[in-house]
């Protein structure tokens, strides 16, 4: 009889422990919690295994310091390093969590040599680059979550903006984790119409800012970076895998000639199913829209030279 899948999350904190509640809840897969903190993902583990009997989900979860309890993951999903405070860029994030991000992807390609690896730490582009390259893994298999929450993000304020429900509205945010992100208002709809018959170009301006900044407007109020939607994004990227969906959604993803773009991980639309990334869409891009993807590329190909 098929157990169920594996999946192991590098990093409980705010975020893997969240993702491990969403999984367990929906009883997606079985879970391992691995942190360097002594006895923080055994604790989490073990309260996630009380909780069991009040929703009936009768997933297996073990909280863990040590890879070996990791072997043989279906999904590794890492979210291990610092994260935010007030005032902080995501690139200022770049030294130390490229460190542990080498540490951490040689550890999960030993124990689970034919994972799909989703990586969420930040910078996201930067830190998914290092986890593929020092791993091994082949490139479609290590993939960045970024695109699904920034679309989300987008998708969230259009659908207020017009008061409509938030599941009518499809968005494609394209280019790096950071503020150069490029929300392609262009191939919004809601509901299938356009976004530009319900909002005016000035309310859509203001809404592709808000998406930019969203990141650090929840910093501003949390005092950490937010956890709940990345959380979700994540989720809906394990099943899509797991369930072999063949989801076409926007993430941190190889790129070896498309979009003009060669060695260097940035967020663009894929198809993603139980190979990981199966294929890269091109859309069509307007001048501006494309050199704003190719600044955005140069600036991820310089932090990846310095951490190289
Ligand atoms: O959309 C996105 N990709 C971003 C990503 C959205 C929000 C947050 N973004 C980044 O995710 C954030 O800037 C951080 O770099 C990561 C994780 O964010 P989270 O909010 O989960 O941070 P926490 O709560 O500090 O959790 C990080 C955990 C913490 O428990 C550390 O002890 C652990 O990582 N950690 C490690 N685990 C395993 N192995 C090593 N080496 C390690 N180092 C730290």
């Amino acid at each position: 009889m098929k157990s169920r899948p594996k999946v192991s999350l590098v990093g409980a904190g705010n975020i893997g422990s969240t993702i491990a509640h969403i999984i367990a809840q929906n009883e997606i897969a079985d879970l391992v919690m691995l942190d360097v903190v002594e006895g923080m993902p055994q604790g989490k583990a073990l309260d996630l295994f009380e909780a069991a009997p009040v929703d009936g989900y009768d997933v297996k979860i073990i909280g863990t310091n040590s890879y070996e309890d990791t072997q043989g993951s279906d999904v590794i999903v890492i979210t291990a390093g610092i994260t935010r405070k007030p005032g902080m860029s995501r690139d200022d994030l770049l030294a130390t969590n490229a460190k542990i991000m080498k540490d951490v992807a040689k550890n999960c390609a030993t124990h689970s040599p034919n994972a799909k690896v989703i990586v969420v730490s930040n910078p996201l582009d930067v830190m998914t680059y290092v986890a593929s390259s020092v791993s091994g893994y082949p490139r479609s298999s290590v993939m960045g979550m970024a695109g699904v929450l920034d679309s989300a993000r987008f998708s969230s304020f259009v659908a207020n903006e017009i008061n409509v429900s938030v599941s009518d509205v499809n968005a494609l945010v394209l280019g790096g984790h950071g503020d150069s992100m490029i929300p392609l208002i262009r191939y919004c709809t809601v509901g299938g119409v356009p976004v530009t018959n319900f909002l005016s170009e000035n309310v859509l301006d203001e809404i592709v800012k808000r998406t930019r900044f969203a990141g650090g407007e929840i910093v501003s109020m949390l005092k950490t970076s937010a956890y709940y939607s990345p959380a979700t994004a994540v989720v809906s990227m394990v099943k899509a895998i797991l369930f072999d969906k063949r989801k076409v959604i926007t993430c941190a993803a190889y790129l070896n000639g498309e979009y003009g773009l060669e060695d260097v991980y940035i967020g663009v639309p894929v198809i993603l199913g139980k190979n990981g990334v199966e294929k890269i869409i091109e859309v069509e891009l307007e001048d501006s829209e494309r050199e704003e993807l190719h600044n955005t590329a140069t600036v991820i190909k310089e932090m990846i030279g310095k951490v190289s």
